[in-house]
């Protein structure tokens, strides 16, 4: 790989890589070539343009210039020649002059984006997008985020789950559900795997993560809803309440920001202007009520007529804590039973109230979590209250009606917290291949 050469003493050597830049003087051709590990400065020094009958190797030469010359941004090949290290290099410090050249694999001429393409233009080229280093630098945090938050998880001895995609219901509400052409009937896509990570608690699993994707047929385009999203979810017995499922969010969390923070925090400096900042714990607990009664104090009243906050009260309410607690992260708890699902408990001393939190990182929701409701009496009557049919949720409802213990877990949309840590303008820019009501393509 590229990055090997500085440490390899002068001499014979081999890479491959994607032409980045060629330039073609008189009498020497320079070539940058990238691959996924860095950039290296090529060499062509005895460049021959016609044939000279003097040198015999200029049937070698003459058609090398020639093809360095027609190399195209993107091209693809494969050089042999000699590691030189010199300081005057800029490029890290070492060049390779070449003695065969191979192009693998041509690329068109027409580049069909550039680094200040709209991200439209770069979605539809999006292999091409992602050739930029800082775009692979997304997904290799993303890659060390995932090994953290697994290593907290394997430490506990939680087992990881895959569940299905296809549904019988709805997993969350009839809104924003997909519905498909299921043989002679209808399936649906998941929305979450909230039922069957219940489940894993009925068939007494313990502690369960899943990392996979939720479908929801949102219409809207924000800049944090995608219509397939990452979700990291996970569930877990023994709970005395959602103090718990929070506590266990606040180590995952803290977990996945300092592993990025340790591997790529300087990297992230360089490439995003980003510092990653490693929260302390325990982040700020404020209950919904009174947070909407602070920033109407600071002059700010949610336009809803419904219980919830609103984006704009989030980032208000996320200012505050940043103010007042110095935390990047806000929970905020006690939500309305009118604005949650039927499965989050309710408090036993304010049944209007949920056993719930969301979790605000940098002023947007990143995450639900709740203690769900375990006593099939009570699970029904906040079914039937929803309007929900008991019918269609009976093979869920079964798994209340034969021992299950008091438990509760979160979702977290994965590609919402890499856009807020890299402070990214919209979850399409960290998104692998985003998925919207206009975008199925790549
Ligand atoms: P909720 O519906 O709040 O909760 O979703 C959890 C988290 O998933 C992310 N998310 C999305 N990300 C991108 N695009 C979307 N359209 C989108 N919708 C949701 C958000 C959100 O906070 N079953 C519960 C979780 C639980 O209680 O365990 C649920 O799905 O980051």
């Amino acid at each position: 790989m590229i990055k090997d050469l500085a440490a390899r003493e002068d001499g014979p050597v081999r890479v491959s890589g994607w032409v980045e830049r060629v330039r073609d003087q008189r009498y020497v051709q320079f070539v940058v070539l990238r691959d996924e590990s860095g950039a290296v400065q090529l060499v062509n020094g005895g460049v021959l343009r016609e044939p000279d009958p003097e040198n015999p190797r200029s049937d070698v030469l003459v058609p090398r210039t020639r093809t360095i010359s027609e190399l195209t941004h993107g091209t693809f090949i494969t050089v042999e020649g000699e590691l030189q290290h010199n300081e005057r290099v800029k490029l890290g410090g070492v060049e390779i002059q070449i003695e065969q050249l191979e192009v693998v694999t041509r690329a068109l001429p027409d580049n069909p984006i550039a680094t200040d393409s709209g991200i439209d233009a770069r979605l539809d080229w999006r292999f091409l997008d992602l050739r930029r280093p800082e775009q692979q630098l997304v997904f290799r945090v993303q890659t060390t985020f995932l090994h953290a938050l697994r290593q907290v998880w394997v430490e506990r001895g939680f087992i990881e789950i895959q569940t299905p995609k296809l549904m019988a219901s709805a997993s969350e509400s009839r809104a924003e559900l997909f519905e498909v052409e299921y043989f002679e009937g209808r399936a649906f896509l998941a929305q979450s795997p909230q039922f069957f990570k219940q489940m894993a608690q009925a068939a007494g699993f313990g502690g369960i993560f899943e990392v996979g994707p939720a479908f929801r047929a949102d219409p809207s385009f924000t800049s944090r809803h995608a219509t397939e999203f990452t979700s990291i979810d996970t569930e877990l017995s023994w709970i005395d309440s959602h103090e718990d499922v929070m506590e266990l969010h606040e180590e995952l969390i803290v977990a996945g920001l300092s592993a990025v923070k340790e591997k790529h925090g300087d990297e992230l400096q360089r490439l995003f202007g980003v510092e990653v900042e490693v929260p302390s714990r325990p982040f700020p607990r404020i209950p919904l009520a009174e947070a909407k009664e602070i920033v109407k104090a600071e002059g700010y009243e949610v336009p809803r007529a419904d219980a919830d906050m609103d984006p704009e009260g989030e980032r208000r309410i996320a200012a505050h804590a940043k103010k007042k607690y110095g935390s990047d992260f806000v929970f905020l708890t006690d939500y309305d039973a009118s604005i949650r699902p039927f499965y989050h408990m309710r408090d036993a001393e304010n049944p209007q109230l949920t056993k719930s939190y969301d979790l605000i990182y940098r002023g947007t929701e990143i995450s639900t979590g709740a203690q769900r409701e375990h006593r099939i009496d009570m699970l029904e009557a906040q079914a039937v209250e929803k309007g929900m049919d008991p019918k269609e949720l009976d093979f869920y409802l079964d798994f209340f009606r034969y021992g299950v213990p008091p438990h509760g877990g979160f979702g977290m949309g994965l590609n919402r917290v890499l856009m807020l840590m890299l402070q990214q303008s919209s979850i399409r820019e960290v998104t692998y291949l985003f998925r919207g009501p206009n975008r199925l393509l790549p």
